[in-house]
């Protein structure tokens, strides 16, 4: 199998960005100097999400630990969406035209009140709140986002779970015409499926996420709709979701279908926990020099330990 953990580092990311804007002063430059010597040249398009980050809204600038947010133009440049390309760099320019309205979300399973949701429904229903998370993916990379999001358990509530259902299953759309990578890249098995246990889903750190910054998503972070589970490593975070099952069995993920001896379906952050390419004690913060150590469920042991008593934390995943 081949997965890319191709990553470029934040200098290289920031000096992209400045070395873009410096292309095209310059070919702004040259056409004032030789007009109609270079006709049909026009300026360098402008960086991927030019103007999204210019008025960004966070009521603060750090985690409750003290760590700063990512940069809003990291969080939009840098990013992991399979069903695109493995290249996070290139992601942002290759989702830019997702179609993310009209959206729907369709509930059903093992509830009692099946319903489809608007997604414009569910931002009136469930008034999307900040919540800043680190977000730490199984590559070793990190960042810190302000997301608007509203907690999953409020509209699983809305649906009512019948006695029978023990995990949730996430789908996200199914579309090769929109999605290069759900024909170019055809070992993996589309559409990308994510879930968690019941008890997990409806903890209140979980989150469906609508916007970061104080906005809605952009197609690379996940538009219109994504989960969010900050405890869990970031492939758990599955985006632009279409469908959510209540159901019995544990779901199998993409991830747990492609290299079940990578991949498992907890893949909650350990730092002692090892994947087979990837060590887990530390990891790289987009926008610092120095790795730093990772934590156990990344930072949120307090809260959610309790969800894995008796469980044995050693085997991956
Ligand atoms: N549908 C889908 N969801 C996905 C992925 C993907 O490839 N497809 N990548 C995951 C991975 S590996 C990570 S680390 C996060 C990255 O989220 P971000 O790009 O918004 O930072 O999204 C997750 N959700
Ligand atoms: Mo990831």
């Amino acid at each position: 199998m081949k997965i890319n953990p191709s990553e470029i580092t934040p200098e290289r990311l920031f000096y992209l960005s400045r070395r873009q804007f410096l292309v095209g002063a310059g070919a702004l430059t040259m056409s004032t100097l030789f007009l109609g010597g270079c006709r049909g040249k026009g300026p360098e398009p402008p960086p991927i999400g030019a103007g999204y980050c210019d008025s960004v809204q966070a009521s603060r600038s750090t985690d409750e630990l003290g760590d700063s947010l990512t940069p809003c133009q990291s969080v939009i440049n840098y990013n992991n969406y399979y069903e695109f390309t493995t290249s996070k760099e290139d992601v942002a320019d290759l989702s830019r035209n997702l179609r993310t309205s009209p959206w729907e979300i369709e509930v059903g399973g093992l509830v009692n009140k099946p319903r489809v949701y608007d997604v414009d429904d569910l931002r009136q229903k469930f008034a999307p709140e900040e919540r800043i998370y680190r977000l730490r993916c199984v590559e070793a990379w990190s960042m810190v986002i302000p997301w608007l999001g509203f907690p999953l358990a409020k509209l699983l509530k809305e649906v009512e779970p019948t006695s029978k259902a023990k995990y949730v299953r996430f789908e996200t759309l199914y579309d090769p015409e929109q999605m290069p990578g759900q024909k170019g890249l055809s070992f993996y098995q589309w559409p990308y499926v994510e879930g968690l246990r019941l008890d997990e889903a409806l903890h209140d750190l979980t989150i469906l996420a609508t916007g970061i910054y104080g906005k809605s998503l952009l197609p690379q972070n996940g538009a219109p709709v994504r989960l969010v589970v900050p405890w869990k490593y970031g492939f758990k975070g599955i985006k632009s979701i279409v469908k959510i099952d209540l159901v019995e069995e544990m779901p199998t993920s993409l991830w747990m279908a492609t290299a079940s001896n990578e991949y498992g379906f907890y893949a909650n952050v350990n730092p002692e926990v090892h994947h087979p390419r990837w060590a887990q004690s530390s990891e790289r913060r987009i926008g610092e020099l120095e790795r730093r150590p990772t934590l156990l469920f990344n930072g949120y042991a307090e809260e959610v330990a309790r969800l894995y008593q008796g469980m044995d934390l050693r085997k991956f995943f």
